[in-house]
């Protein structure tokens, strides 16, 4: 049986996700998850909260929680919007379990060992009011590129230009405000990736395959960016992983955690851990999914991300699994995404502009969003979420040509003939013409969700649910059933047939439907249609069948102007 190992960018735990985070990464992380599963692959699909660094604890301090109860909180806050939106992960993990804790203090002592790692001294800001160290986004003031007096340690956000906490003009304490600040010595420890710039370079130019999107971002920090430079990868914090080596203490880093972008990728493997525990499984059972000595060489293992998170997948995560020396799986696939916008402008999670996660399910159902969503998915390029657009999908897609579909054809079966699908007579020239045209298509979707082209994959399964449409009106067995209705019969039965069919291959973009479609023809399970013919004659003449509820509801002009205005502005 093939495996496929599968992870989704592991979300912020500050805060709730918007819907341009949610599809590009988790969502169709998602749909390639449940393809591969009704392709009969042995599949592990992990995703965790990221819990560490300056976000999270501003955010806790914020909501004046004490940090670990914010993050345990709003692990369940996200965990619970996943099984909203129906992201079908075998684990949802944390990045602060003791799982990635032993792990990343694991990897930091084989770096050392290998001889990827050097303690230096370097220059940080320190306060005197707040008692500590201010790294990253606790230390604020004036941009010296632009003068925006609001910017942050790490990055202006005016300008965007990336900054380091000393380079600020007037900074002061994002704590307490206080700007009795000194720039004091403090030691880190560096991981030395230029070392392994070499071994980097082959591995990635060995990725002919991967999607243009991800090769160029990773060649670029390669060649001629800075991503290859040695950096930090502790902090002066509290929250985060304690500097061991191993299990052993290491002098001198006594009170630093690691830089949360150090422990968050290898939570992708400690996930695999939590995800045996809570499933009562031994330890050989998450390693051979990881660990190439112990099975995963037969793994395929596919990643989805944003596109700014792929310079620390293809370039710094890379560089801590062959820096340990040890026989870790590596990525076989890396898909990356563009960005969506809202509504002419950008989804922000820091200004609460757009729709997020707990908002748009309070408005409609999951398939609504997951089938927009994904078939407008930012492959090519950026992607743009309006109100219109959306209405029209989903009426024309969903409520038009899908949903329509079912209804029609198993509320016209109920008068005609009741609530069983009915013998009739043979197939004629125009039944073996839409097989045809569905063998085809149902070739090509397949082709494409291979590939994890997504949008082209939505395309080509839309087109699958206009051919039965199409057939449908041509066929008009409630014209044939006046004067043959043996023939309407046969016409019938094989509209209801399409029912499963569709069933199957839509359950990857609308799991929910699919499963309403399926439950309507008293069927648990629908298999994947390899064979178009044989699937389209599965539901033999007397097998009994309900009519469903509305499958999709038209969002009317109304609605659709009040939701538009409900979230033009900005949450608070
Ligand atoms: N949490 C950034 C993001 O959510 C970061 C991803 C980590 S993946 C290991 O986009
Ligand atoms: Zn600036």
């Amino acid at each position: 049986m093939p495996r496929t190992l599968i992870t989704s960018a592991i979300p912020y735990i500050n805060g709730i996700k918007h819907l341009g985070n949610l599809i590009g990464s988790q969502l169709p992380a998602d749909l390639y998850a449940r393809y591969r599963r009704a392709q009969g692959d042995e599949v592990l699909f992990l995703c965790a909260t990221d819990e560490h660094g300056t976000p999270a604890e501003l955010a806790a301090a914020k909501a004046g929680e004490p940090v670990a109860d914010y993050c345990a909180r709003m692990w369940a806050v996200q965990k619970d919007l996943a099984d909203g939106f129906r992201l079908s992960f075998d684990h949802f993990g944390r990045s602060s379990s003791p799982q990635n804790h032993a792990l990343t203090q694991h990897f930091a002592g084989r770096l050392d060992a290998n001889g990827y790692i050097e303690e230096r001294t370097e220059r940080q800001v320190y306060s005197r009011a707040d008692g500590r160290f201010l790294p990253d986004r606790y230390v604020e003031g004036t941009c010296p590129n632009c003068g925006y007096d609001r910017a942050r340690g790490d990055q202006c956000e005016n300008c965007t230009k990336q900054l380091d906490p000393t380079d600020l003009i007037d900074p002061r304490s994002a704590i307490s405000g206080s700007t009795d600040l000194q720039v004091r010595d403090t030691k880190h420890l560096h991981l030395l990736q230029s070392k392994l710039r070499g071994e980097l370079g082959d591995w990635i130019d060995a990725q002919d395959q991967w999607p243009v999107l991800t090769t160029s971002i990773a060649k670029k920090w390669l060649h001629d960016g800075d991503g290859l430079q040695d950096r930090g990868i502790t902090r002066d914090l509290d929250w985060g992983i304690p500097v061991r080596r191993g299990p052993d203490p290491w002098p001198g880093m006594e009170g630093k955690v690691f830089y949360v972008w150090f422990d968050a990728p290898i939570e992708y493997i400690a996930c695999a851990g939590e995800w045996a525990e809570a499933n009562g499984l031994g330890e050989a059972n998450w390693r051979r999914w990881w660990r190439t000595d112990e099975g995963a060489d037969d793994v395929r293992y596919v990643q989805f991300m944003g596109k700014d998170n792929v310079p620390f997948h293809t370039l710094s995560f890379p560089a801590t699994l062959i820096g340990s020396g040890e026989p870790w799986k590596r990525v076989d696939y890396l898909k990356s995404f563009n960005y969506l916008n809202y509504d002419g402008g950008q989804f922000s999670t820091s200004q609460g502009r757009g729709v997020f996660m707990d908002q748009a399910l309070s408005i409609l159902p999951a398939d609504y969003w997951r089938w927009w969503l994904l078939s407008h998915c930012p492959e090519s390029g950026d992607a743009e979420f309006t109100w219109d657009g959306f209405q029209a999908g989903v009426n024309k897609d969903l409520a038009d040509v899908l949903g329509n579909f079912v209804s029609r054809v198993t509320k016209f079966c109920r008068a005609k003939f009741g609530e069983s699908v009915p013998e009739g007579g043979e197939w004629g020239d125009a039944e073996r013409a839409l097989v045809d045209r569905l063998q085809g298509a149902t070739a090509a979707y397949v082709r494409h969700m291979d590939a994890i082209e997504i949008r082209k994959a939505a395309a080509e399964l839309r087109a699958i649910w206009v051919a039965g449409n199409e057939y449908l009106q041509a066929a008009a067995p409630w014209t044939t059933f006046k004067t043959d209705p043996q023939a309407a019969a046969m016409q019938i039965r094989l509209a209801l047939n399409l029912v499963p069919f569709y069933a199957a291959l839509s359950a990857p973009f609308v799991p929910d439907a699919a499963r309403a479609m399926a439950g309507a023809m008293r069927l648990d399970a629908t298999p994947w249609p390899d064979d178009v013919a044989g699937a389209l004659t599965a539901l033999p003449p007397g097998h009994a069948f309900d009519v469903p509820d509305v499958l999709f509801a038209k969002i009317t002009d109304d609605q659709r102007a009040e939701w538009q205005d409900r979230f033009a502005g900005t949450r608070s």
